[in-house]
């Protein structure tokens, strides 16, 4: 049977997946169970107030929400919800996804959102791993050990760089 789902990853579009599917490569490299579905502020609101409410007794710990344009899906979900969201601003075609960003960064007082960058789904799925990790030794340690390993692979580069060695440089630093 599969394992209860932890983390639930929410969205408002479809149109949203090929962003958001970076946090779920992350919950997935930590083996950690997560749900992934699609939950409109705007177009299922009844859904997002019944999914929020839920959560918390259906295991669920964190939430990663992504939403695009007037995002209201991180903000209303942490509204409905004691369960800590992280809310992901999908950049848009129109303004870029500053407006994502700013409706999910400028939440008023009381009710908070963690906002990671504009797309920034990896770090989405990294702060939800951090969280975990604050009970979980198991977690704790896959987490070390992935950090471990982004250092080694920096350094590697830097000495590279510094021997004027940019045979193999990808420019993936960082990705
Ligand atoms: C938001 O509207 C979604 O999160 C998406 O980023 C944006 C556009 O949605 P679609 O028109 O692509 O379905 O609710």
């Amino acid at each position: 049977m599969a394992e209860k789902a932890i983390v639930a990853i929410i969205m408002g579009s479809e149109s949203d997946l090929p962003v958001m599917q970076e946090a779920s490569k992350i919950l997935e490299n930590f083996d950690i169970p997560y749900d992934m579905t699609i939950v409109s502020a705007h177009r299922t609101p009844d859904r997002m107030v019944e999914y929020a409410k839920a959560a918390n007794e259906n295991g669920i710990r964190v939430i990663i929400a992504g939403a695009g344009g007037s995002a209201h899906l991180p903000g209303m979900t942490a509204a409905f919800t004691t369960v800590p969201v992280i809310g992901v601003p999908i950049k848009t075609k129109n303004l870029d996804g500053v407006d994502s960003l700013l409706s999910i960064a400028q939440m008023p007082p009381g009710i908070p959102v963690a906002t990671v960058a504009i797309n920034g789904a990896k770090n989405a799925g990294l702060l939800a791993v951090s969280i975990l990790a604050l009970f979980d030794t198991q977690i704790l340690q896959k987490l070390q050990q992935y950090r471990s390993a982004m250092q080694a692979t920096i350094l590697e580069k830097a000495k590279q760089l510094e021997k004027h060695d940019f045979q193999g440089y990808g420019g993936e630093l960082g990705e």
